[in-house]
């Protein structure tokens, strides 16, 4: 079985391509569009946006080497009965909050991370073709509530190249899972992007990789599209 090797920290990241998948994380209109909830969060725009080619590129390269590819979704149901308050309630009623709207509230794409709704689907540039699996979630973790593990399992996946947004909030919650899991997972820094900038990005993609490893492995995105194309 062909196993390929990239750059990394803390070494190289070895993955054999048929028990690899690649997991793009919630790469969605209401978390990288104008008018979506990221913005309506308070997020910078650009700095998420900028994960959008990166992980475009990363996509077409695992889908042209033949790899496992999976999608996730955060959304809530519409009757928001799988929505914990502390969705809601939080940003409310936080000290110096600048809450208008939030999570079931119509924005421009529609009723704000809720399944169904426009905004709640992917961006153009990452849509899922036929063959590809989609999880919906309905937190920041992609295992909680969902079928992920097991659909993974299913297919006899044991590595995982993650991205998408955002890196401080559900990406790094998903790898952390994963790891758990006994899942080997390396990040793809260009590919994975954050409400604020390099600050939480950089330290959340450093603090994945510290101490040899403690979650698992963070690589450029070149090496991948060396090895993959
Ligand atoms: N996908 C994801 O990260 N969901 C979030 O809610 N992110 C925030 O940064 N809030």
């Amino acid at each position: 079985m062909a196993t390929f090797t990239v750059d990394a920290k803390p070494y190289a990241y070895s993955f054999p391509l048929a028990q690899t998948a690649l997991l793009v994380i919630d790469m969605q209109r209401d978390f990288l569009l104008p008018g979506g909830f990221g913005e309506i969060e308070g997020a910078d725009l650009t700095a998420v946006q900028a994960a959008i080619e990166p992980a475009r590129r990363l996509l077409q390269a695992c889908r042209a080497a033949g790899l496992a590819v999976f999608h996730t979704r955060e959304g809530q149901l519409p009757d928001m009965s799988d929505c914990p308050s502390s969705k809601t309630y939080r940003p409310a009623v936080a000290p110096g909050t600048q809450y208008t709207s939030g999570i079931g509230d119509k924005g421009k794409m529609g009723r704000m991370l809720i399944r169904g709704e426009y905004g709640h689907d992917f961006v153009n540039e990452l849509r899922a073709i036929p063959g590809e699996i989609v999880i919906d979630k309905p937190g920041k973790g992609a295992f909680w509530q969902t079928e992920l593990h097991y659909k993974l399992k299913a297919r006899g996946i044991t590595h995982l190249i993650i991205c998408g947004v955002t890196t401080e909030c559900c990406v790094t919650t998903t790898f952390r899972e994963a790891n758990d899991r006994g899942f080997e997972c390396c990040a793809v820094t260009e590919a994975t992007s954050g409400y604020n900038d390099t600050v939480f990005k950089d330290v959340s993609l450093d603090m994945l990789h510290w101490s040899q490893g403690l979650f698992g492995f963070v690589a450029h995105l070149q090496p991948f599209l060396d090895a993959l194309l």
